[in-house]
């Protein structure tokens, strides 16, 4: 072998070396974290996982069109592995129309055009597995698109076959009771249907017709679908709307004080956990697989009734407490000019950990493709605060005893666009309910101004991977526009910059997973009434952590809520300031939080 090629093949052989250490060093790191975990009671890999949710609209776009798709979610697989995430939350990837961005499905084994092939989809769970990484669904079943074979057959005559797997009212028997729906023009949820003279019932938008549970072969029809699925290797679902799926369907006269509040009147029907049962012995029970409802009308008193191990339905629900406080009441997601109350918050996420303490397991999130982006609604996106206040509230989501949802593009920092116009947005939501409120004269203006803050598209511009035109989404027209922080705010910066969003994401993804404490500790809420500061204990056998954060603009004195004992001391953990490295002891007395500052630390001897 001639000298050079000898000496490239070494230098080869030794690069591939250098690439192997780190994994050896993973391994290490991995077989240790195991190790804390040995003998810990009850404990379940969805309990362990952080989950990452993906909008896959607006991830990453592979053929030019403005669409974010499946191959370009292969494409960018790396990089949700470097995050240290264990599981992906997709959004509907089915063949839909599009009224509500895949929320109304005309194919439920079929993938939208937009997104790819069924075989880019089996490539990319293929990708997922390789990298041992789980993906998880979105279940759609409470109603379909009217564009579905289902409800083309069920509304062509009243003796179609089809015609009871959705919800019809015969117009003989006059108008039906009002329903309220928050996606229709009207408000209305009952559309009439001239072909065979009946209202059908949408909660919904117009093109999205509520199936018919009470009929046992839609039942069967989609836990058939969710074994295909599972038998293609998916290892779970996220299930839309799931409380909705029983309805009294005698559709009686709401009371009076119903004032459109669905969820508290016409979801949570009588047979709601029966049918939830089916489906776990029809499909679930056969798969190691996650399930997680949205959880939407449920409270600390109805939730176990999902969730419990003992009642064979679901595993996770997400509540919609947290994310509904601060909203001023009897108007559409007007946010309090004012701001939330802290001791309010604490009281929620402390109420909902109390719940599961016991039995049972919890979920924690703050943004997702309904809501705003955290940093805005959460924390503060000014310039000087956007940084500091997006690593804080990471640090809350990945501290509490309940599995992270961690929504995509927060890991950058990423904040709310804030639209001006009705031109810019694309959200059924807000464009529906504009056109109602425009019908009836209302206040336009001030509904634009809310929508700033509380829209859904907010949460759902194009992921910002690099500073290039479209930030590297997509080369043709992005299908919403872009956030214009762009420019500094993306993955290719953020990744060069030891101090970034993202680099403080991964290492919490990191400190979580290696220290069971933050996983399965017991939660303590320390100093309840405080305004600005939220701290808390996590404490498992002898390990005893604290989280300490800041929600503030400003500077806080902070006492720490736990005395220490002879002998102690506090070690710090994480910190979101480099006024405290990791290692280092905190003082004795008390503390100058900085704005926004987020500190772990650890009680030793
Ligand atoms: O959301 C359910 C739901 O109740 C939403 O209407 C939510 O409360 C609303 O966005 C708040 O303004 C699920 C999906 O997550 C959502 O994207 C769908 O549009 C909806 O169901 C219909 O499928």
């Amino acid at each position: 072998m001639p000298v050079r090629l000898l000496i490239t093949c070494c230098l080869a052989g030794l690069l591939a070396a250098c690439k192997l250490m780190p994994k050896e060093e993973d391994k290490k790191e991995e077989k240790k974290a195991s190790d804390k975990y040995a003998g810990i009671p009850g404990r379940k890999w969805w309990k362990e996982a952080v989950v990452y949710q993906v909008y896959p609209r607006s991830f990453k776009d592979s053929d030019g069109d403005g669409v974010g798709d499946l191959k370009g979610i292969l494409s960018k697989l790396d990089y949700i592995k470097s995050l240290g995430v264990d599981v992906v939350w997709l959004n509907p990837i089915f063949a839909s129309p599009n009224d509500d961005n895949g929320y109304d499905i005309s194919d439920y084994e079929g993938i939208m055009t937009a997104f790819g092939t069924m075989a880019d989809f089996d490539a990319l769970l293929k990708g997922m597995h390789e990298r041992g990484i789980k993906l998880v669904l979105d279940l759609v079943a409470n109603h379909s698109s009217d564009e579905h074979n289902w409800f083309k057959q069920s509304r062509a005559s009243r003796n179609n076959p089809y015609r009871h797997y959705y919800h019809w009212w015969p117009a003989e028997k006059g108008k039906p009771d009002p329903r309220f729906s928050f996606f229709d023009v009207d408000g209305s949820a009952w559309k009439y249907d001239s072909t065979t003279k009946s209202y059908y019932l949408h909660y919904f938008g117009r093109k999205q017709p509520d199936l018919n549970w009470e009929n046992p072969v839609v039942r069967t029809e989609i836990f058939n679908m969710m074994n295909f699925w599972f038998k293609k290797g998916v290892d779970g679902f996220r299930m839309d709307v799931i409380p909705f799926i029983s309805k009294d369907t005698s559709f009686p006269t709401l009371p009076a004080r119903y004032h459109g509040d669905f969820v508290r009147y016409y979801a949570n029907g009588p047979h709601l956990h029966e049918y939830l049962q089916q489906m776990n012995k029809e499909a679930l029970r056969n798969y190691d697989i996650m399930t997680v409802a949205e959880g939407i009308g449920v409270t600390p008193a109805t939730a176990h009734d999902f969730v419990d191990e003992d009642r064979n339905e679901l595993q996770m629900l997400y509540h919609f407490d947290g994310v509904g406080l601060g909203y001023l009441p009897g108007q559409f997601k007007q946010v309090d000019p004012k701001g939330y109350s802290l001791v309010a918050f604490k009281e929620i996420y402390s109420r909902w950990d109390s719940t599961f303490a016991q039995k049972g397991w919890g979920t924690i999130y703050l943004g997702n493709h309904d809501q705003p982006r955290m940093v805005t609604r959460w924390g503060n996106d000014a310039p000087a605060f956007r940084e500091p206040s997006s690593k804080m509230l990471t640090t809350f989501l990945l501290s509490m005893r309940a599995t992270p949802y961690y929504y995509f593009g927060d890991e950058l920092g990423m904040s709310n666009i804030k639209f001006d116009s009705i031109q810019e947005y694309r959200d059924i939501e807000t464009l529906n309910m504009y056109r109602k409120i425009k019908k009836e004269g209302g206040d336009l203006v001030y509904f634009l101004k809310g929508q700033q803050i509380s829209a859904r598209d907010n949460g759902r511009t194009p992921f910002q991977w690099d500073s290039t035109e479209h930030a590297g989404f997509t080369s043709g027209m992005p299908w919403l526009k872009l956030h214009p922080g762009y420019k500094t705010v993306n993955v290719a910066a953020e990744e060069k910059d030891p101090a970034s969003v993202l680099n403080y994401f991964k290492k919490m993804v990191r400190l979580r997973k290696s220290n069971p404490v933050l996983v399965y500790g017991k939660y303590q809420l320390i100093d309840k009434d405080n305004p600005s500061v939220y701290a808390y204990a996590r404490t498992l056998g002898n390990e005893q952590w604290v989280i300490v954060l800041n929600f503030t603009s400003l500077g806080q004195y902070y006492t720490p809520g736990l005395p220490l004992k002879q002998g102690e001391k506090r070690m710090v953990q994480m910190g979101n300031y480099s006024s405290y490295a990791p290692g280092t002891m905190l003082p004795e007395g008390n503390l100058l939080l900085k704005p926004y500052e987020a500190l772990i630390y650890k009680m030793i001897k």
